[in-house]
């Protein structure tokens, strides 16, 4: 299997480059293509309006809020039943238009928001912002056009010069932003994908767009909402003009102006209002979690769980990967490797740990076999072009395939997960579910791992949810409703427990159902240098709770590479180690003791930031802001952000530049303009602006907090399960005035939705610091001190009724100086006297 790989991976550049071009050149030839053509006649709608052109094309224009417009072109006149795998299912007001019509134009306007101007010969789209402002607009020199034989379509926007673009979901792309690039969108397994390769798992058509704009930032947003093989060339073909398109179906995609402002957090509001957001995930799988292909058998899984615990390294996550089944059959085990599965998950669990068990999409072709029995009775699974079952081989061998796309197949699929939850597992990773498939003769040639028609054939059949059409048109949702029919089926079978679900595939709106992972990233600094921008795009495509494979999962990794790569992740929103069967081991704790005691320093703070990061799900909840963030998402009107990609902002508080580069000891740090910047280890303070080289020794992560902010923190625990009694600390970052506020619950099940959680905001004020407590949660915790970065300590610090507090002895491992406050009361006010 592995020199199997190793002679793909040798091959690959060449042939990839060969298949790319083919794949480019078989839909380039315009033969069939037309115009939509000029307006013929126009339809007006509460929302907006519906022409008809020449080309017999019609058009909707409509407002789906004040600030998003949407525009669908059928290009055949005949407008889909209007259902969307990634728009949400929520009740929506109508949007109100205004519409006024001259020789010229149609004019487009909701009240107080956008306008669309329409122009008539020939029909082309122009998106103005509130004040006036164009957003976006159709380039004249290419009108949206389609192909009348194919059905597929193509729009072009004009490109303002140094427009960057940000989003298109999981993407190797080679920087940050995504201007000058082209990229397809056709879920991909593309094992140790080299950076660059296009397409790879994920299929998220949707970007941001930023520009500067005299001193200001302005941004908008884009999503082309097909589930077809698309395409998005943001300036390369012409840095003019970006273009996008697909295979068939509806041109159907909306713009977010971002409101006045024009603000990325704006923007993304309203992306995520429509295709949903990530709702608060369990608090234990925000913990550091640890997986391999493969921890087995049973007592290799023991091992591990306790080298966590020897080490005192934190965990509250182990993966069982593919070996644990019974010949790879989903919803089984091998009875000789884990004879007593609800034993071994109790144990864990007594421990401290949770089990989540990959479950992938095929479903042995085996007659004695529950779930393939009652899959082809139920007729649940995707058929080829000829109405027999789909097979194709992956781990198990021959496999059929539960058809997602039917709400039935999901249904049954969702309540075979419940052999697991009666057994304790946690929570469900769902893999290959492009879906991939194993090389055969019949997959196209050349013969490569990453070859995007190592899939189903594009002429199988799914149900559509009653739209019944080919693997073409559904191949991109395949994975991601895989995952909703995981996520709905627990949500069924445990209501009082919140899904934790990972997927590897995905389209937009899978933030709703799940957690994403990068896939088969590769085991080398280049990849972990990779994983921030890849992950920061991610977040601004809508899908919060994201994480890389820490250490690199293809290959050996070095002691120094898992370390900084450990140290890079920590504070990213999901922090899961993972690697391939055959490569060395990639446990923290498995290297030699210099390397463990900074691995375990690195989970440590985690864990001290745990209270924060759990807000920042919140946050995402009711604003659709990503947890981990790109500086540009805050800082948009300072440029020299726009193509930062080895630097985070984890929230609006805290900005991490990790090393990625190997040896490294120091690294250069710029501190977006605006706010000052304290060294979370040393207290040293930079202004905002300018770029330092700040020392980073291998033990240390270049880690900073913002002037002004206050961030809560908890004592180092072992695991989320201890969380409960241990009181919080509040470190108020001094040097500007300013306010944060943080959110407590209980950390899994919905109680919260019945009004039981706490929203504390503290304010700070030249040395007054305020908090303010909303919400009766009585799990919330008490706040046990107030904590500040070396050198910041206060003079004096007293509590209103004039009590002078005292720092405590004891100074924290990174050298923060706790003062405690009194037990018995909740303390509201402080002076903080410098
Ligand atoms: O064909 O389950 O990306 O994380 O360890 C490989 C075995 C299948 C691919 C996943 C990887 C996982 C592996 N899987």
């Amino acid at each position: 299997m592995t020199e199997r790989l190793r002679l793909g991976r040798a091959l690959l550049l060449p042939t990839l480059v060969a298949f790319l071009l083919l794949f480019v050149l078989a839909t380039g030839a315009r033969a069939a293509w037309r115009a939509a053509g000029d307006v013929k006649s126009v339809e007006r709608r509460a929302d907006g309006v519906v022409l008809t052109l020449t080309s017999g094309a019609r058009v909707s224009v409509a407002f789906e809020n004040m600030e998003t417009v949407r525009v669908r072109l059928a290009p055949r006149g005949q407008f889909e039943r209007d259902i969307s795998y990634a728009v949400a299912q929520v009740q929506r007001d109508e949007t109100k238009a205004t519409i006024t019509e001259t020789r010229e134009e149609i004019q487009v306007s909701s009240m107080n928001g956008a306008t669309v101007r329409i122009r008539r010969r020939p029909f082309l789209v122009t998106v103005i912002d509130g004040d006036g402002r164009t957003v976006v607009e159709d380039d004249p020199a290419r009108p949206p056009s389609f192909d009348t034989e194919t059905g597929a379509f193509e729009c072009s926007k004009k490109r303002v010069e140094w427009e960057t673009y940000y989003g298109l979901g999981e993407k190797a792309g080679a920087t940050i932003s995504r201007d000058t690039q082209q990229f397809v969108m056709w879920n991909t397994d593309t094992y140790a994908y080299p950076r660059g390769l296009d397409p790879i798992y994920q299929s998220i058509g949707f970007y941001v767009a930023l520009r500067k704009d005299k001193d200001v930032g302005r941004a908008y947003g884009l999503f082309l909402d097909n589930t077809s093989r698309t395409h998005f060339d943001m300036g390369k073909t012409d840095p003019a003009r970006v273009t996008f398109g697909a295979a068939s179906g509806e041109l159907n995609y909306y713009v977010f102006t971002g409101g006045r402002e024009r603000a990325p957090r704006n923007v993304l509001r309203d992306y995520t209002e429509l295709t949903g957001r990530t709702p608060l995930p369990p608090l234990w799988a925000l913990g550091n979690q640890q997986s391999r292909w493969a921890y087995s058998p049973e007592s290799r899984v023991r091992e591990v769980a306790r080298g966590f615990r020897e080490s005192k390294i934190p965990a509250d996550v182990i993966y069982l990967d593919i070996e644990y089944m019974d010949g790879y059959r989903v919803f089984t085990w091998d009875k000789t490797r884990f004879p007593e599965p609800t034993k071994l998950i109790a144990d864990l669990r007594a421990e401290g740990f949770r089990t989540v068990v990959i479950i992938d999409p095929g479903v042995k072709v085996d007659p004695n076999y529950y779930v393939y029995q009652q899959g082809r009775s139920g007729g649940y699974f995707v058929k080829a072009a000829d109405g027999q079952e789909l097979h194709a081989t992956v781990w198990p061998g021959v496999c059929a395939f539960p058809d997602f796309t039917d709400a039935k197949a999901r249904e049954w699929f969702g309540s075979l997960y419940k052999k697991h939850t009666d057994e304790g597992v946690a929570g469900f990773w769902n893999d290959m579910n492009e879906p991939g498939v194993f090389l055969s003769a019949e997959t196209p040639k050349p013969d490569i791992y990453h070859h995007p028609m190592k899939t189903f054939p594009l002429s199988a059949v799914h149900a559509g949810d009653g739209q019944a059409d080919t693997h073409a048109r559904y191949h991109n949702v395949f994975g991601m409703q895989m995952a909703r029919a995981t996520f709905e089926g627990l949500k069924r079978l445990r209501p009082d427990a919140r899904p934790f679900v990972l997927t590897r595939a995905g389209y937009a709106g899978v933030q709703r159902y799940s957690a994403v992972w990068t896939g088969d990233n590769v085991a080398s600094w280049d990849h972990l240098r990779l994983s921030i921008p890849m992950l920061l795009n991610m977040g601004v495509s809508g899908v919060p709770l994201v994480g890389a494979d820490v250490g690199g999962f293809s290959g050996m990794t070095t002691p120094e590479l898992y370390t900084r790569w450990l140290q890079a992740a920590a504070l990213t929103p999901m922090l899961r180690s993972h690697s391939e069967w055959g490569s060395n081991p990639h446990e923290p704790y498995s290297f030699p003791k210099e390397f463990t005691d900074i691995n375990r320093a690195s989970v440590e703070l985690r864990y001290r930031l745990l209270p924060y990061l759990y807000t920042l799900f919140h946050e995402h909840t009711e604003t659709g802001a990503p947890v981990m963030r790109p500086l540009w998402f805050e800082y948009p009107d300072d440029d020299r952000v726009y193509l930062v990609e080895d630097q985070y902002l984890v929230g609006r508080d805290l900005l991490v530049a990790p090393v990625v580069t190997e040896a490294a000891t120091k690294r250069k740090v710029y501190f977006p303009k605006g706010d000052n910047w304290v060294d979370w280890w040393t207290g040293q303070v930079y202004e905002g602006g300018k770029e330092v080289e700040v020392d980073a020794p291998l033990d240390r992560l270049p880690l900073f907090a913002r002037a002004g902010a206050v961030i809560p923190t908890q004592p180092v625990i072992q695991h989320t399960g201890e969380m409960t009694s241990a009181p919080l600390s509040l470190v108020a970052v001094r040097g500007a005035d300013g306010a944060s506020s943080f959110y407590e619950d209980a950390g899994d099940g919905y109680d919260f939705q019945r009004g039981a959680f706490r929203t504390t905001t503290a304010t700070q004020q030249g040395v007054s610091l305020k908090l303010a407590r909303a919400g009766v949660y009585s799990g919330a915790r008490k706040i046990g001190a107030l904590e500040f970065l070396p050198g910041q300590l206060p003079r004096e610090v007293r509590s209103a009724k004039d009590v002078v507090l005292l720092p405590s002895a004891h100074k924290g491992a990174d050298g923060h100086v706790f003062v405690l406050l009194p037990p018995s009361e909740d303390v509201e006010e402080f002076s903080l006297v410098p």
